[in-house]
């Protein structure tokens, strides 16, 4: 029987990750043996991406300032993509070089940190590039455990949404959360004109006017309801439509927006969410001014990042070698852009490149101690957007 004393949330503490506490069992194991029979192994282990989900041809690499973070201190060098680089399947997204024995027990934390955040960054920056000019407020913190509540805004702020809706994203990351009404507001008052009229005025008058209009009544109703109550002080008109009514949820938001037009009402924007991936951003995005996206960037398909020793270090010079169905060989990628024209090379050898090919993997972090300046979240977000624009659309999934 559970003590209440003993009730708590089940999530580790930063010392835990930060010690290889939070890790798989094998790997503890391996230490013991390497370390009771004197194997020391200078290695460098490569991180990269076999497959990437279907329908996906780039992803966006994502977690590095926290793998810096837990790496810090410990007796290793670390080369890695920036934060935020735009990488394809096969590509090396980071190395870590040192002995075996020293890191090992990390490979379980440290491709979590880098699956989560490239997982959630890469779909945000998906549906991002979809929206084009549209704003995309991110709602998604529901969907998961409340404690990696910042990891996943900050996560989906990098993939290049507009604004996120988590409130504790102000403490944590610096972000002003965005947001409109629940619901549960609405049917409080049990009337949408009296919580509507309540809620301009006890909230600040800089929080956008963004009135919920699906709770009783046909949203065309509703949204005219609003923009008469509040006129020229309504800036736009949230539809949450259920799925039970949803239907040609197009037709509605032209329904909605041609009403608002015809009353006078152009002023008035139109954000839609529930539900919305990438096929109903595409079927709305020439239609609505903003969407708010939860679930599918909070859960999305897999980035399955791996990482293999790819070479040992022998004789004073280091030897090419990893397991079956991997290239062996510590490697680089020179690119030349605008887009992703890649040649993968050795990171030792690289041969003849052309001057315009830029090496994107740099030398972050020797023997534990930060090299770089790392930037900002914002920085990491203009990033990439900057390449998101010089991509061709995704094939929405
Ligand atoms: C949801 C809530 C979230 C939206 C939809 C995200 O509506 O408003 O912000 O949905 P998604 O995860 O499917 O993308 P409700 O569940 O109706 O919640 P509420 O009544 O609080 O708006």
């Amino acid at each position: 029987m559970l003590l209440v004393s003993s009730m708590r949330f089940y999530i580790a503490s930063d010392e835990d990750i930060l010690n290889g506490v939070v890790t798989d069992i094998y790997f503890t194991r391996t230490v013991r043996v390497l370390k009771a029979k004197g194997v020391r192994r200078k290695v460098r282990m490569e991180f990269h991406v076999v497959k990437l989900p279907r329908g996906y041809d780039w992803a966006v690499f994502a977690g590095l300032e926290e793998v810096l973070y837990l790496l810090r201190g410990k007796p290793v060098t670390v080369y890695a993509m920036p934060e935020g680089t735009v990488f394809r399947a096969g590509e090396p997204l980071m190395i870590i070089e040192g002995y075996l024995d020293d890191f090992i027990v990390f490979e379980t934390a440290l491709l979590g940190i880098l699956r989560h955040y490239s997982s959630i960054a890469s779909k945000a920056a998906r549906v991002k590039k979809l929206a084009g000019d549209k704003t995309v407020l991110f709602f998604g913190l529901r969907a998961l455990h409340p404690a990696i509540a910042p990891m996943v805004d900050r996560a989906a702020y990098i993939g290049g949404v507009d604004a996120v809706s988590g409130y504790a994203s102000y403490k944590y990351l610096g972000l002003k959360p965005q947001g409109t009404m629940p619901h549960a507001l609405i049917i409080a008052f049990g009337n949408q004109i009296e919580a509507w009229r309540a809620f301009d005025e006890v909230i600040e008058k800089d929080v956008p006017r963004i009135m919920l209009v699906d709770t009783f009544y046909d949203e065309r109703i509703e949204a005219l309801m609003a923009a008469e109550l509040l006129k020229e002080k309504l800036q736009g008109v949230r539809l949450d439509t259920p799925s039970s009514r949803r239907g040609n949820m197009k037709q509605i938001v032209e329904e909605v927006r041609w009403t608002l037009d015809i009353h006078g009402y152009k002023h008035v924007k139109i954000v839609v969410s529930g539900g919305i991936d990438e096929k109903e951003i595409l079927e709305l995005r020439n239609l609505v001014d903003a969407f708010g996206v939860g679930t599918s960037i909070a859960n999305p398909p897999n980035i399955d990042i791996s990482a293999d020793i790819v070479e040992i270090h022998e004789n004073n010079e280091w030897r090419p070698i990893t397991k079956r169905g991997k290239l062996p060989g510590a490697k680089q990628v020179y690119r030349r852009r605008p887009g992703l024209n890649d040649i993968v090379t050795l990171l030792d050898k690289p041969g003849e490149i052309q001057e315009e090919y830029q090496p994107l993997l740099r030398k972050y972090m020797e023997n534990g101690e930060l090299l770089v300046n790392l930037p900002s979240l914002s920085e990491i977000r203009e990033y990439v957007l900057e390449q998101l624009r010089e991509l061709p659309e995704p094939m929405p999934m």
